[in-house]
């Protein structure tokens, strides 16, 4: 049993005042709150952000305020178990709905957080990371890692949307977090998304290892959900058809922090995962889900969000009993197992 340990109150006033004088805190009367016993306390609630009521508020945005007067004209998914002024879903994930209209330019610049873009809808935007003017189709998954300039622009006819997921939480925390401004890029040629289209075949500088932190900026939807069927029909006793995006050179996690997935439901399937330390966030790519996290039930129709704290399993069940499902996962696994605190209670 844990022992009860002295409060605050028990102290005499005069001494917690000496010692806030001089800027010491007696640590027993919080100890338990900064380290409760078996399970951490998380500010993580399940939330469900549903697209059908984002999209017309983001597009009447759209109407409220020119890009110019906005940069990056996003509504933010906040969590209010962490309070909707922090704009975050967990406690190192950030999630957006950006919204780009025909002609439109949002600037280059870059910064300390990591950053992907999962492209929601519309057809004719492109993002130019590092150089690469990388096309913005559905489903698409689109690196903008720390430190490389990113700028988005749209020679298309409709409005483009997609989902900002960022480790700005954590990097803000760290008093780590800025940008710099900069100029429109010079576009270059060769293409990592071309390169590495296929996982087993690649370029052979390989060995030698390009000069690139990250050789791969754009994973088309295209080749993912391929992926996925692949793995499907090649084993029908695979139970969690998943994959992971990577650096396919270095064969990790595409980027340092935050982890990405894409899962493939079969039809009707249901799927447990597992009780892990790292918040998640799930997004459909195509499908409708209802999803079991702790005591909240949600339905997700295509392009929902959802979220869920870490240390919880989560249920997953493909509503479609004729056709599979895809969705789009960003964890902290990354984060987690190089801190040395990941966890996976089963
Ligand atoms: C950012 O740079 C973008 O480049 C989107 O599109 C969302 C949220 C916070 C900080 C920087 C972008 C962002 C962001």
């Amino acid at each position: 049993m844990t022992q009860e340990l002295g409060r605050l109150e028990d102290l005499p006033a005069d001494y917690v005042q000496n010692l806030r004088d001089l800027n010491l805190v007696p640590l027993w009367p919080s100890l338990r709150g900064v380290l409760p016993a078996n399970i951490p306390t998380r500010q993580t609630r399940p939330i469900h952000w549903p697209y059908q009521s984002i999209k017309p508020l983001l597009l009447k945005a759209g109407e409220l305020t020119p890009i110019e007067k906005a940069e990056r004209r996003v509504l933010v998914l906040a969590n209010p178990g962490h309070g909707l002024d922090k704009m975050q879903a967990s406690s190192a994930i950030y999630l957006g709905m950006q919204l780009l209209l025909p002609g439109e330019w949002a600037p280059s610049h870059r910064h300390t957080p990591n950053a992907v873009r999962m492209i929601v809808e519309g057809e004719g935007a492109y993002t130019t990371v590092d150089g690469e003017k990388c096309p913005m189709q559905r489903g698409d998954l689109i690196l903008t890692p720390t430190g490389l300039w990113h700028e988005h622009g749209h020679d298309g006819t409709e409005p483009v949307i997609w989902l900002d997921v960022l480790d700005l939480p954590l990097v803000y925390y760290m008093e780590a977090s800025y940008h710099v401004n900069g100029k429109p890029q010079t576009v270059v040629t060769g293409r990592g998304d071309k390169q590495y289209a296929h996982g087993g075949v690649v370029p052979t500088k390989v060995f030698e290892r390009s000069k690139k932190a990250y050789p791969m900026l754009r994973y088309a939807w295209t080749d993912a959900k391929a992926a996925l069927q692949a793995l499907a029909a090649d084993d029908p006793a695979i139970e969690q058809v998943q994959v992971t995006y990577t650096n396919p050179e270095t064969g990790s996690d595409a980027e340092n922090i935050l982890g990405f997935y894409a899962l493939m439901l079969r039809p009707g399937q249901s799927l447990r995962l597992p009780a892990r330390s790292p918040a998640q966030v799930f997004h459909v790519i195509e499908g409708e889900v209802q999803t079991h996290i702790v005591n909240s039930q949600f339905h997700l129709l295509e392009a929902d969000t959802c979220c869920a704290p870490g240390y919880e399993a989560v249920t997953l069940v493909n509503l479609n009993s004729q056709r599979p499902a895809f969705l789009f996962i960003a964890d902290e696994s990354p984060l987690h197992r190089k801190l040395g605190v990941y966890e996976n209670r089963g």
